[in-house]
């Protein structure tokens, strides 16, 4: 190793010793075996431009080991990417740039947010995903404007979670060939050695998952290393997994390959002998040689040059292709064409009965017209979810062009690809599968909602009225599960109208995934819904008289219930109200004076029916309304009797309305 890669690889190992000594907590050991692997990627073969964060053709690094946040940290600092010596001093603190894990959008170049092991793994799947999308619609002979690689370094966590599995299984499918991992191999979990829990073949799992499996025996060799990195560059046709055997804690005399390295400071002696070992000065703490920061600046530069001369050569392909250039724009802004909005197809669906999951497929083939950069699809069930955009292809290994994405049965490695896809940029994802089995991606979907990603998830089969499959595919605590998630915004649409309000508010939203939450029943299409749905909660059908005596309010399929129950009521001459709740969240976002016309403080009595968990209504209903909902597992039997057996009916709704009146 050359004298200065020593250096610098032994500069991010201390500036991440001595961090999270500073911080009296954090993880030690990967930054210091990982060093000499991650300085090997970024120095020689990483195409970044810390002058430009975001160049759309920059590879993207990803950090699926989180907790080892400082090795990223180290060299965002090293690289110039705006992260100060403080910042790196101020590790883990109150309002710092250096998070315990890495953090999208707050700290440049940090690609995504990691920490819960496996997920970045799934995140760089969906961005070699969308690499690939987009280089086939974009590159023309000579102008390969779309060409980069996404590196995910993992660790024995990511590994043995069972995301990574099954976004390994699908990315050795599609052939990403430009997806490359580096696997931390160092045998040391928080427990102890993976031989107490993890003895199977890594390299023989991938290479049947379809990947090329190459290994690195020294983890310190940085030459071996960047052989094995263009080895893997140069099978475009498998990802390619990169075995790295390394030493967690490398240098600490008493720690070195023991778990005592993995998550806590070495301890000021332990500190000291690491130093001396790695011959590191033991004074200044935060030591960058000056040598160092001279040669990464070099580099800089060099990086610098090569961005400029992609903005060259993406100049002229804008002068040689105006029109692509145009889409290029279009699909990178995230805006939607003002005409969409207008489409009469969004707001006339007959009188004819329909599942709002069917109508919601017809819907998606409208907005697919206006934004052909929708790309997603099923957890194998696009004959039920009808997200499948028919005018498109497949995305597949000899097919890239395709905007369906097969995910296979595996809800989980779907929801992190979709985070992946939208953190890319380009292109619009969306994913479909069954709502109760929104619980098998539930982890992914909570980091996409913390990101701010523009994700729309489509859960259909929203209730008990499924039926026949039982209890284990009715949904009843999901409704509750998802709307607890901060930032992410759940709609119930009850008709065609609602649903094309919610596809609407989901393709409009940027700062935040949606889900939509469909009927697999026909449900009527009501009078009085339509776009201002958008404002979560609106009054779908007035009382008679002045003033409502009791206000209904009801999601999705139950809306058409609370509608028969007003009309009985009022023929008994009540005035009663029935508002629509399409989206709680949306609802409580508006202003108090439109809330206000919606439910007025005066009015206390109010029944909410929705057949699931009734937990979280009360800003709602409180203080005097009622919730009629479902605590309890459904049953196998036909739908509607079902809905009965649990209480989800008008004459429920009715006898809880004759209570309230006193009639
Ligand atoms: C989903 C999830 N489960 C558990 C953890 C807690 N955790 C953090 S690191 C770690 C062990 C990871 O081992 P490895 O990937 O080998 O990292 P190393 O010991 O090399 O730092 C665990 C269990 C987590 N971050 N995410």
């Amino acid at each position: 190793m050359k004298n200065i890669d020593q250096l610098a690889v032994n500069t991010i190992r201390f500036l991440a010793v001595d961090a999270v000594e500073k911080a009296n907590s954090g993880h030690p050991g990967l930054p210091m075996g990982g060093a000499a692997m991650a300085y090997t990627l970024w120095s020689r073969l990483l195409k970044h431009c810390p002058d430009c964060p975001d160049w759309k053709d920059r590879d993207r690094f990803v950090l699926s080991a989180g907790h080892g946040s400082m090795l990223i940290y180290a060299l965002l600092h090293l690289y110039g990417y705006g992260l100060p010596l403080e910042e790196l001093q101020d590790f883990r603190q109150w309002g710092s740039r250096t998070p315990g894990h890495p953090e999208y959008s707050h700290t440049p170049g940090v690609e995504t947010t990691t920490g819960p092991l496996g997920q970045g793994f799934a995140n760089a799947v969906g961005m070699s995903i969308a690499e690939k999308r987009l280089a086939a619609e974009f590159n023309r002979p000579g102008f390969a404007i779309v060409d980069h690689y996404t590196y995910v370094y993992a660790g024995d966590g990511c590994m043995m979670e069972g995301i990574t599995s099954e976004a390994a299984s699908l990315a050795g499918h599609l052939g990403l060939g430009k997806l490359i991992c580096l696997y931390d191999d160092n045998k040391i979990t928080i427990d102890g050695g993976t031989e107490i829990a993890f003895t199977e073949d890594v390299g023989k799992r991938f290479e049947a998952y379809g990947w090329q499996v190459l290994k690195v025996i020294d983890g310190n060799n940085l030459e071996a290393i960047e052989k094995a990195i263009t080895g893997a560059r140069q099978d475009l046709e498998q990802p390619s997994l990169i075995m790295v055997r390394t030493s967690i804690g490398y240098g600490s005399p008493n720690k070195q390959d023991s778990s005592d390295a993995h998550g806590a400071p070495l301890g000021a002696e332990e500190v000291l002998l690491t130093k001396k070992t790695l011959g590191w000065p033991a004074e200044p703490e935060f030591y960058v040689p000056e040598e160092v920061s001279t040669h990464l600046t070099d580099q800089r530069k060099q990086l610098k040059a090569r961005k400029e001369k992609w903005d060259e050569l993406f100049a002229s392909f804008g002068r040689k292709y105006p029109d692509l250039l145009k889409k290029w724009d279009e699909w990178h802004s995230g805006e939607i064409p003002t005409a969409l909005e207008e489409d009469l197809r969004l707001w006339d669906f007959g009188d004819k009965p329909a599942a709002t999951r069917a109508l919601s497929g017809e819907i998606m083939q409208v907005l697919f017209e206006y934004l052909p950069n929708m790309i997603g699809g099923s957890a194998d069930l696009n004959a039920s979810t009808k997200t499948r955009l028919k005018s498109s292809s497949d995305f597949q290994k000899d097919n890239p062009a395709g905007s369906n994405i097969h995910f296979g049965v595996r809800e989980h490695a779907m929801g992190g690809i979709l985070s992946g896809l939208a953190l890319h940029g380009g292109l619009r994802p969306f994913g479909s599968t069954f709502l109760v089995f929104f619980d098998y991606m539930k982890p992914a979907v909570r980091l996409a909602a913390m990101m701010g990603l523009p994700v729309a998830y489509v859960y259909t089969h929203d209730s008990v009225a499924v039926g026949e499959d039982g209890p284990t595919h009715q949904p009843i605590e999901q409704l509750a599960n998802l709307r607890s998630i901060p930032n992410l915004h759940l709609l119930r649409p009850a008709d065609g109208r609602e649903t094309a309000a919610a596809w609407l508010h989901a393709v409009q939203r940027r700062c935040g995934p949606s889900a939509l939450i469909l009927s697999r029943q026909n449900l009527p299409q009501l009078p009085g819904t339509g776009r201002e749905a958008l404002k979560g909660g609106y009054v779908v059908s007035r009382e008679k008289g002045d003033h409502p005596d009791l206000i209904l309010i009801a999601s999705g399929s139950e809306l058409q219930l609370a509608f028969e129950a007003q009309h009985r009521l009022q023929e008994d001459g009540h005035g009663v109200r029935v508002v629509s709740m399409v989206s709680r969240e949306l609802f409580l976002a508006q202003d108090e004076a439109y809330c206000e016309t919606v439910l007025p403080t005066n009015v206390e009595r109010r029944i909410l029916i929705e057949a699931a968990l009734p937990m979280g209504w009360d800003k709602i209903v409180s203080p005097r309304g009622i919730v009629i909902g479902i605590e309890e597992f459904g049953a196998s039997a036909p739908g509607e009797i079902v809905l009965e057996k649990k209480g989800i009916t008008a004459a429920a709704i009715i006898a809880e309305a004759k209570k309230m009146l006193g009639s």
